[in-house]
């Protein structure tokens, strides 16, 4: 049975802790724990594990070790608490117990706890962990099925599995971190907790708290990030803020109930693809006007408060691409048009084919045949600087080609071949990319864009480039020798 007093000796002096508003009260040296407590605690308290928070005296799970997981678990760990990792991949495991890295994110790398570090405890076992947590944090996939509807199969699985686990009586935390719909939270769990004959309040709490992890961007990890934190009860939220304020240096606040906080992270990824659509709509009606849509954004953006986004070959991730669908379904469920959601997202998943239709027109004016062509895409992975190739959009791109006869080769040294589909042609290093008859910047890594152009100019059966992500200078390439278009821009 869990020892459910707090970690802290009874009787030793706590440390001076301030608790920042959380708890309304001070505690100093010399007072005494039991001067807190003095009856015996037999389940964990809001106000208790707010305190323990404070000083790093809970144990927390985490449910899912992937791009959020992991360095959730990390930044939990660096910040002093025990922590129990869950995942059911027992290569996940097996790597993250040697202290290598399973994600595709490079930031994680070099940052493992070693094998045998205290505190930290992996395992393929939620029933193990869950037993010894007084909080448990599920970071599972939230992603859309064929139809484009969410797939929630992860959270109720994941739910079940921790709630069949968690001790009666010991009140423990489940936090939901994956994006969601606002009402996912408590419509996926709450019948599994009724199934077990579970009681919140007294077995457990339910909250939400959207991870707000930006894969590939240092400056906004697990622990450089604000937090909001929906719950049905106060004073669990408030003992949230304790807890995450821990992990982060940045705001953490209790926004009220659960739907307020899931509802927050699918819009802010609802906006950012609504944006991201509309440069890649003017990116395709400029071009036709002979406009170049970087020099009118460019324009735009000495406005002080115009938000630039760029226009690109299309929007991947597990995020942009996805979350929207959340929202779009959310509205349906309550029989509210999502007409801009909906469109913002015909937009940009419509990008690859626009593309492909652009470059072959390129192609076509330059004389050549699908047959008897080759393109080079630099990049595959959905995003710059990570190793991600969900919802990709070079995928779509490489398809539109291939079924109009073009071959296709791909170089990413952020990906393996593994993966792949069969017509794409794995290139493992540039020197070897040879007799091609375009070139196309589908990912903006650096490896890809830092390149040597003139080596690569020499190896092309034809000198065409296409900046698939507008970060290249165009007018350089141009005058080295490449014939430069991108995306926006007037052929
Ligand atoms: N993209 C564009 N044009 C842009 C910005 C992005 O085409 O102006 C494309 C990217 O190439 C990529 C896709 O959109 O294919 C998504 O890019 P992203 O920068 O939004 O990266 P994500 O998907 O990793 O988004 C993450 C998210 N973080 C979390 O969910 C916690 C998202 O909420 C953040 O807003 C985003 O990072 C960010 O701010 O960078």
């Amino acid at each position: 049975m869990r020892d459910f007093s707090p970690k802290t000796n009874i009787g030793m002096p706590w440390r001076k802790v301030i608790v920042n508003n959380v708890l309304g009260f001070h505690i100093f040296n010399d007072q005494r724990i039991d001067e807190l407590h003095p009856s015996p605690i037999t389940m964990a308290q809001p106000a208790d594990l707010a305190a323990r928070a404070v000083i790093g005296d809970l144990t927390i799970g985490i449910i899912g070790l992937g791009y959020v997981g992991l360095p959730t678990a990390i930044g939990f760990h660096d910040a002093g608490f025990e922590v129990w990792g869950v995942d059911v991949s027992q290569r996940t495991v097996d790597m993250v117990l040697k202290g290598e890295n399973p994600t595709g994110d490079p930031d994680v790398n070099d940052i493992i706890p070693a094998p045998g570090t205290e505190r930290w405890s992996i395992t393929t076992s939620t029933a193990e962990a869950v037993s010894l947590c007084d909080v448990v944090l599920v970071t599972v996939p939230t992603p859309i099925t064929q139809d484009l509807k969410p797939d929630l199969s992860y959270v109720a699985a994941a739910g079940r599995a921790v709630f069949e686990a968690i001790p009666k009586d010991s009140n423990t935390i489940v936090v939901l971190e994956s994006t969601v719909y606002p009402g996912v939270t408590a419509q996926t769990w709450n019948p599994i907790i009724e199934e077990l004959g579970l009681e919140i309040g007294k077995d457990l709490e339910i909250a939400y708290c959207p991870e707000r992890f930006n894969p590939g961007d240092p400056a906004h990890g697990v622990r450089q990030v604000a937090r909001v934190i929906g719950c049905s009860n106060p004073e669990v939220g408030q003992a949230l803020v304790a807890l995450y304020s821990k992990l982060t240096s940045e705001d953490v606040r209790y926004v009220g109930k659960l739907e307020v906080a899931e509802a927050a992270k699918v819009i802010e990824n609802v906006q950012r693809d609504i944006n991201i659509a509309l440069v890649n709509e003017l990116a395709r009606i400029f071009p036709a006007l002979d406009v170049d849509v970087e020099d009118v954004l460019s324009a735009a953006a000495t406005k002080w408060n115009f938000h630039r986004y760029t226009p690109g070959v299309g929007v991947g991730g597990h995020c942009i691409p996805v979350d929207p669908y959340y929202m779009i379904q959310r509205a349906a469920d309550v029989g509210v048009p999502a007409g801009l959601i909906t469109a913002a997202r015909a937009v940009n998943r419509s990008m690859p084919n626009h593309v492909a239709q652009v470059l072959l027109n390129i192609l076509w004016k330059a004389g050549l045949s699908a047959e008897n062509t080759k393109v080079l895409l630099l990049g595959w992975s959905y995003k710059a600087e990570v190793g991600d190739p969900r919802e990709t959009p070079a995928e779509p791109l490489a398809e539109a080609l291939h079924e109009k006869g073009i071959g296709v080769g791909v170089f990413d040294p952020h990906l393996s071949a593994s993966g792949m589909p069969e017509h794409v042609e794995w290139v493992d290093s540039l020197e070897s990319a040879q007799g091609y008859d375009m070139a196309v910047l589908v990912t903006a890594h650096k490896a890809c864009v830092e390149i040597d152009w003139s080596s690569l100019l020499a190896q092309m059966n034809h000198p065409i480039l296409y900046d698939g992500r507008r970060v290249l200078d165009l007018s350089s390439l141009q005058q080295a020798g490449w014939q430069t278009y991108a995306v926006g821009k007037p052929i």
